[in-house]
Order: C-alpha cells, then sequence, then structure tokens
C-alpha cells in the first residue's frame, strides 16, 4: 500500500495535534505504524489519502450500521442545513425523536439529548447521585464509558473494591467513590453491596461490553445486577452507546428482556453525527434542570442537524427491522473464519471480536491475557490486504447494511490465509 499522503498528513498532524489524532486510538500506537488518514467513505468502503479502498469494519467505532454515507441520512442532513445549523431553542424535531426512542426503548420515559457519550454517562450518573442522594459509583473493570474524571479508574491497591485515576489530571478524591467489580463476577458485586450498599448511587454496565473487546454476559449476571440495585435502592444505568440499536431495535435491553433504570445510547442514535442520549424512568430523569436541582446543559444540546440525522437513522432502521439479522448472519460469517485461524471469538448480533489466546475471554483480565502483539500483526496484515479492522484488540468489529456478500466473502478468505 502506498501511503505517502497519510504519513505526510501525519508528520504535519502531530505538530498541531497530540498524537496528530483527536482520539487516541485514531493514533494506531496498539498497532505500531503510522495511521492512515481517510479522505472519503462509501457503503461498505473508506477510502484513504493515497486513493487506497479498504472494506471498514471500523464503521466508525459504531455509528455507521447502515453503511458509510447513507443517501437518506446524508439528504436529511442537507435538508436540514437549509434551515440553518443552530438555533439554541426547542425545535419539533428534538420532540419527535424523543418519541421515536421513548417507543423503540419503552424504559427510556424521558430523555435528554446532549453532545457525546462521555457527556450522557457522565450527566446520567449525576442524575443517579441527585435521585438517591448517594455518591457511590460501580463500574467494571475493562469496560468503557467515557472519559469524565470519576470513570477514569483503575483498581487501587489491596482490594479490588478501591478506584484510583488511571489517567494523569484526575484527582484522587475525584474517585474516590468510584468502586471496581469484575465483569461476569457476581460475587464481587455483591462484596461492594456488602460493604457499601446503602450509598450506592448507581451501577453502570455495559449490557454487552464492547471496550475490552466484545465480551458477553453470562447467563444470569444482568439478572443479578438488576435484583441488587432494586433491593438496595440504587439505580442500574445500562450503557448501550455501542449496543444501543445495535443488537436490535430495543437494544440490549430488549434482546435479554432486562430493564434498566437508566440507558445512555450514542453512535448509532445520531446517525454519524455528534449526539448522545440519557434517559430512564420519569421519578429519576424529572430530577434533572430545570424540573429538578441536578445541573445540566449545553449549547448544541438537540442540534437540529444532528437530530435530523438521528430521526432518519431510526426510522429506516425501524423500516428495515430485517437487516439485523441478515447483518448477524454475515457477522457469524467472519466470527467463523477467525474461529478457523485459532482465534478465540465473541460474537452477538453484529458486533465481534477475535482474540489470539486459548482462553474463555469473559472479562477484563482474560481479555488482556491475549496475544496483543498477534493481533497487531494480524490487523496489518488485514489492512495491507485492503480490510480495515480496529488498530487495537480492545475494541470491537462491527457489520454493517452495506457489508456486500462479496465483501464478507472477501473478508473470510483473506482471514483464513493470515498466517
Ligand atoms: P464518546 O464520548 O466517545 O461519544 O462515547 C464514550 C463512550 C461511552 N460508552 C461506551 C460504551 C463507549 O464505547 C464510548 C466510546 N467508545 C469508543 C470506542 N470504544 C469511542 C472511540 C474513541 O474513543 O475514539
Amino acid at each position: 500500500m502506498k501511503n505517502t499522503n497519510s504519513h505526510r498528513l501525519y508528520d504535519e498532524a502531530v505538530k498541531l495535534m497530540p498524537g496528530g489524532v483527536n482520539s487516541p486510538v485514531r493514533a494506531f500506537g496498539a498497532v505500531g505504524m503510522k495511521p492512515i488518514f481517510i479522505e472519503r467513505t462509501k457503503g461498505s468502503k473508506i477510502y484513504d489519502a493515497d486513493g487506497n479502498e479498504y472494506i471498514d469494519y471500523v464503521c466508525s467505532w459504531g455509528p455507521c450500521i447502515l453503511g458509510h454515507s447513507c443517501p437518506e441520512i446524508i439528504k436529511a442532513v442537507k435538508d436540514a442545513c437549509d434551515n440553518g445549523l443552530t438555533y439554541g431553542a426547542p425545535t419539533e424535531k428534538e420532540v419527535i425523536l424523543a418519541r421515536m426512542i421513548n417507543e423503540l426503548m419503552p424504559s427510556m420515559e424521558m430523555i435528554r439529548l446532549v453532545n457525546s457519550g462521555t457527556e450522557a454517562v457522565m450527566s446520567a450518573i449525576r442524575a443517579a447521585r441527585g435521585y438517591t442522594g448517594r455518591d457511590m459509583i460501580v463500574k467494571f473493570k475493562g469496560c468503557y464509558h467515557g472519559h469524565s474524571d470519576g470513570l477514569l479508574v483503575k483498581a487501587g491497591s489491596g482490594a479490588l473494591t478501591s478506584a484510583v485515576p488511571d489517567s494523569a489530571g484526575v484527582p484522587k478524591a475525584y474517585t474516590d467513590n468510584t468502586l471496581i467489580a469484575a465483569y461476569n463476577n457476581k460475587a464481587s458485586v455483591k462484596e461492594l453491596f456488602d460493604k457499601y450498599g446503602d450509598n450506592i448511587a448507581c451501577v453502570i454496565v455495559e449490557p454487552v461490553a464492547a471496550n475490552m473487546g466484545v465480551v458477553l454476559p453470562e447467563k444470569g449476571f444482568l439478572e443479578f445486577l438488576r435484583e441488587i440495585t432494586m433491593q438496595y435502592g440504587s439505580v442500574l444505568i445500562f450503557d448501550e452507546v455501542i449496543t444501543g440499536f445495535r443488537l436490535g431495535l430495543g437494544g440490549v435491553q430488549e434482546y435479554f428482556g432486562i430493564k434498566p433504570d437508566m440507558t445512555t445510547l450514542g453512535k448509532i442514535v445520531g446517525g454519524g453525527m455528534p449526539m448522545a442520549v440519557y434517559g430512564g424512568i420519569k421519578e429519576i430523569m424529572e430530577c434533572v434542570s430545570p424540573v429538578g436541582k441536578v445541573y445540566q446543559a449545553g449549547t448544541l444540546s438537540g442540534n437540529p442537524i444532528a437530530v435530523s440525522a438521528g430521526i432518519a437513522m431510526l426510522k429506516m432502521l425501524s423500516d428495515k427491522p430485517h437487516i439485523y439479522e441478515e447483518i448477524s448472519i454475515k457477522a457469524e460469517k467472519i466470527a467463523n473464519a477467525l474461529e478457523s485461524i485459532g482465534a478465540y471469538v465473541n460474537h452477538i448480533g453484529s458486533l465481534l471480536s477475535g482474540f489470539f489466546t486459548d482462553r474463555e475471554v469473559k472479562d477484563h483480565d482474560s481479555a488482556v491475557s491475549s496475544d496483543t502483539a498477534k493481533y497487531a500483526d494480524f490487523f496489518r496484515y488485514m489492512l495491507e490486504n485492503g480490510i480495515y479492522i480496529a488498530p487495537s484488540q480492545f475494541e470491537a468489529m462491527f457489520v454493517s447494511y452495506a457489508h456486500s456478500h462479496e465483501d464478507i466473502d472477501k473478508t473470510c478468505n483473506i482471514i483464513k490465509n493470515f498466517q
């Protein structure tokens, strides 16, 4: 692959932006090479600054479930632009989108639109704390919920329960109320509730984890979280920023039949534009300003362009519910190809990850024990062969409605030839 232009752009970019990128994973650090710069996208393909074409399985980290540059979404955005880009005032389209979300995810009785998943999660946690009057939160090792201070944590020394900052610039005090449990480990959750239960405001979980690579909830794990949070009066927050509208129109909560108290959404819901959502039962959401005392605000929240993209996205997904089975079948083919070269694969719907390990990958520690050097070799091999997958083992592969049978067959053949 010729990368002259990407390398030229990268050499200029690193002088102007940390790592030459606007989000760290894009810097290709985990795969030991300079990043490629993307110039345009269409359907299942992305094209870099040197004109190289790739079949894309990053899909902008999840939003592009219908493929890139979906004509209906582009048209909705272009039409909306003719009426202005931002008003800073309520609009009918926000009501339409809020109603669509409520009808597709009934647990979200009331919602608030924001601009990123980070903002959605940060606000949901603040609402849960305001509603319960409690300070402590529980998250799971290996789950990522954006970069708000209290969530950039790792297990403290000694017991699993204490958290310490996992980023420079986060004061220790900001993480003192964050408790860490192990995914799929009920005992680690029970231990925290036995010790702190009456001061735990919420448990936040990726109901299907996708930030340690894809890790599925074991049978009964989500049900257990629902029971223990009910028992202690804590809020159960499903972070469905990745899984919302990915596994089906009702998200993981419909897929597994579990009703959280709050949900965060992002990525797909914005149709590729900067938009995310937090919401939940009315009793909690009515704690949010201007009705309640939990303050949260945003200049571009509910932006008419982003909302138009989101409405177009959800309308198409609602009109084409058959796509979910189709993209799941295509993802299954890729999962089988990865297994044929000895990878351990976690796969659900159109979401999957292959790990180079002979262990079952069911939590953070088993995920990080996989051979990440081999993954980096695999990434470079796939890129050289025109297949663009996540430049990190701890992300997911996404299959879109735009991936053709030819794309899938080509991808599987290339995977099977990896040595
Ligand atoms: P954003 O602030 O990046 O919109 O969303 C944060 C977030 C919240 N919750 C979950 C479950 C998430 O996966 C994310 C962000 N996902 C990463 C990829 N795994 C975004 C990619 C990036 O950081 O560049």
